[in-house]
């Protein structure tokens, strides 16, 4: 692109104040910054520079808890879970299911320096977050008699590692071909009068576009084409901060595939009205899920008759998403409402010459709003000890300690019901168990105990 065009196209865009900039340049700065410039979409900043002034969408929506296919189940529903456990069992067996992990977050609240998977969270073992998944994908590759498919969600800034550190590790023991990474975009951070903030003189100041990216960075990398080859129908979903995470659920791929849904939800009962997840609900009559910081603190704190938080379906951040779905809503423009994250942040001033701090604008979608398109949703209600606890926080709750405390109280419960004692610190590594039944099994040259604690796997899984 000429630099003239860029200049007409940045004007058109009301970004005035960057043409001067570049002109304040010298050669090597300017062609850095127009290269960065020309690789933004001017058309859709234009758009967001919109959303700045624009009222929140919030007020007046009628928001009902949503229904939920519950944990505690009478006869009828014990009957159609046993029926959809079966579906999904064959839809995993046959190859249908494919597996999403978004991992383009910047673990800023963990504050760990590095892509978020590579965190070291095993009890005993230390195996990190990337190595629980891979692990729990290849279990249930061999249980159920599958190829495996991952498609792995990075963001520019943690693509280079993360590809870097599966392929150290052996790709966790997984086939290399068997994990197609794909990273999201990036989107400009404005200020509030809608230009565009720079990082550095000859850089603009870039921030992932939020996880609702997933779906057009499936699209856009070749990864739907890629799940379309391999005959994949369905996508599983879920975060890599939370190795609880059951990839391949064979009764939530059941009752998705019986409901005819074009993607569902898992939640939990809220901890209580603080906890920082979403909530699931209906809004004015369409299944979606606002956000923590967008609930208001009436419909936070609201009760039912027996006392229980009315909007307690926490989401897990859990989904079938069904693929022609995903290509229908990525094909033109992905229409998904934007989440304005108003934040102080440090930004070049051209001005001054200086980083300042200034007040500014990031722009997410967020993957849970494609609810709202899908004709037919489920939301299966399931047990948090067993498939919930996330490492967000340095910390207190979610924090590496207390997912640690999750992961040893689970083990434990299922060591005491196959009659071994665990006191001290345990784990069971998901190749040698995902259950009370798959650990009974288990021979006896299995249980290693060690001064880090009692470890339970299989020396046949054993990489070098
Ligand atoms: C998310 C949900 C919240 C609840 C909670 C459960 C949002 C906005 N909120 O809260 O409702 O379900 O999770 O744990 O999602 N990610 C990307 N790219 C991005 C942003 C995030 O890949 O641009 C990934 C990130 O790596 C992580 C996940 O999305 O795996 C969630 O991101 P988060 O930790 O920022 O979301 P959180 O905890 O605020």
């Amino acid at each position: 692109m000429s630099a003239s065009n860029l200049s007409d196209r940045l004007r058109a865009a009301g970004q005035d104040h960057l043409v001067d900039h570049l002109a304040s340049l010298g050669p090597a700065e300017r062609t850095t910054l127009e290269e960065g410039l020309a690789d933004l979409d001017l058309e859709l900043v234009g758009e967001l520079r919109t959303t700045i002034a624009a009222p929140a969408a919030e007020g007046e929506r009628q928001f009902e808890p949503p229904e939920v296919f519950p944990l505690e189940r009478d006869a009828e529903e014990e009957k159609r879970a046993a029926l959809a456990r079966e579906r999904g069992a064959q839809a995993l067996a046959a190859g249908r299911v494919g597996f999403c992990l978004v991992a383009g977050g910047q673990a800023s609240r963990l504050g760990y320096d590095g892509p978020k998977g590579c965190f070291p969270i095993g009890p005993v073992s230390e195996r990190t977050l990337f190595d629980f998944h891979a692990a729990r994908i290849r279990a249930a590759a061999r249980r159920h008699g599958f190829r495996p498919s991952w498609y792995v969600m990075t963001s520019p800034a943690n693509d280079g590692p993360t590809r870097a550190f599966f392929a150290e590790h052996d790709h966790f023991g997984l086939a290399p071909d068997d994990v197609f990474f794909f990273a999201q975009e990036m989107l400009p951070a404005l200020d509030l009068e809608g230009r565009i903030l720079l990082s550095a003189a000859d850089r603009p100041f870039l921030a992932p576009n939020g996880h609702g990216g997933t779906l057009d960075g499936l699209r856009r990398s070749g990864a739907l084409d890629h799940a379309r080859e391999r005959g994949i129908e369905q996508l599983s979903y879920f975060q890599v901060d939370n190795p609880l995470a059951p990839p391949a659920d064979p009764l939530f791929v059941g009752l998705h595939l019986a409901e005819g849904a074009q993607m569902s939800s898992k939640v939990v009962d809220k901890r209580g009205p603080g906890e920082k997840v979403g909530v699931l609900g209906s809004i004015d009559g369409v299944v979606g899920c606002i956000e923590y910081s967008d609930l208001s603190p009436e419909l936070r704190e609201a009760r039912d008759a027996a006392g229980r938080l009315r909007f307690r379906a926490g989401n897990i951040a859990m989904h079938c998403i069904d693929v022609a779905f995903v290509e229908r809503l990525t094909n033109g423009r992905l229409e998904l409402p934007w989440h304005l994250a108003r934040k102080r942040m440090q930004a070049f001033d051209p001005a001054r010459g200086a980083e300042v701090e200034v007040d500014g604008v990031k722009f997410e979608t967020f993957v849970f709003d494609a609810l709202g398109a899908a004709e037919r949703t489920l939301t299966l209600e399931v047990d948090r000890a067993v498939e919930f606890s996330p490492v967000k926080n340095r910390e207190g709750d979610d924090s590496p300690a207390s997912c640690q405390a999750d992961l040893v109280a689970l083990h434990r419960s299922w060591l005491a019901s196959v009659g071994r004692d665990a006191n001290g610190v345990c784990e069971i590594d998901p190749l040698a168990a995902e259950s009370v039944d798959e650990l009974r099994a288990l021979p006896s040259d299995c249980f290693h105990a060690s001064p880090a604690g009692l470890l339970v796997s299989r020396p046949a899984d054993a990489r070098s």
